[in-house]
């Protein structure tokens, strides 16, 4: 079901693009300045985890000369799904955007796919970018042992949770402000790839419309994947599991 029935090319609407950062200090600058060569109404949310290598300095130099960029400090590495979490919190108390898309720091996800994601957002309102479209893997320069875990991994989660889609996993996607209310409702506890398995199997539950579109996946050039893997995997496996036995409130009773 549609949330809103208005546009981001009608006036006023915001986009608040949140990214996690921790040490991605050769990736940042580029990648905001293709965020902000878009033509829309949009801010910027860094959640940076104390990062050694001064991520966190970089983003506060790069806001001092740009007001659209806001940057939220964390005193330690809490994981990915902590960090969205927080940046979440932050969005909903602090701004007014309409839409809140989630992306990766290291130019993984590229930007010019954003307005797709705004158009689509007008007819539902989770827009998930998927690297594995329709069956077609859109996967560049991942290695293939990587590569196959992740295919592993899709069809493994689809089976388990009928989610339905084809990647369950990505972290590109854009929200309605409504449903990040909702989610921060919603007890969302894990971190890394079952975050995002947590956060579409809850958005779905709670009755929210789920679409995808396709895009490019780059894996990183510089600097190096701070998701550790055992740990990570055993989550994903273990989350399908959690969600199986865990009840949720439907979104007509949760939101007004
Ligand atoms: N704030 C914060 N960001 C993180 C953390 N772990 C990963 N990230 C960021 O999350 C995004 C995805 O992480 P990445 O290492 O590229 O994961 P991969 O693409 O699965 O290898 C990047 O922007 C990272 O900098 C964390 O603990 N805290
Ligand atoms: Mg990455």
């Amino acid at each position: 079901m549609n949330l809103l029935q208005t546009t981001p090319k009608d006036q006023g609407l915001e986009t608040l693009i949140i990214i996690p950062t921790y040490n991605e200090k050769e990736n940042l600058e580029d990648l905001l300045k293709k965020i902000f060569a878009l033509p829309i109404n949009l801010k910027v949310l860094i959640v940076d985890d104390n990062s050694p290598d001064g991520t966190g300095d970089l983003a506060e130099k790069l806001a001092r000369n740009e007001r659209r960029i806001s940057v939220l400090h964390r005193d330690v590495k809490q994981g990915l799904g902590k960090a969205y979490l927080a940046g979440f919190r932050y969005a909903v108390e602090h701004f007014s955007s309409d839409y809140i898309v989630g992306m990766d720091a290291d130019l993984s996800h590229d930007p010019q796919y954003i307005p797709k994601f705004l158009e689509e957002i007008e007819t539902c309102d989770v827009v998930i970018g998927s690297r594995f479209y329709k069956g077609r893997i859109s996967i560049i320069n991942r290695p293939l042992s990587r590569l196959i875990f992740s295919c592993v991994a899709q069809a493994y989660v689809n089976f388990f949770t009928w989610l339905s889609l084809g990647d369950t996993t990505s972290g590109f996607k854009c929200f309605k402000r409504a449903v990040i209310e909702a989610l921060l409702k919603s007890a969302v506890l894990s971190d890394g790839y079952a975050f995002q398995i947590e956060v579409n199997y809850i958005c779905k539950k709670l009755g929210f419309l789920v679409r995808e579109i396709p895009v490019v996946f780059y894996d990183r050039c510089r600097g190096y994947s701070k998701i550790p893997a055992f740990h990570t995997v055993l989550e994903a496996i273990l989350i399908v599991w959690k969600l199986k036995f865990r009840t949720f409130t439907r979104r007509s009773d949760t939101t007004a």
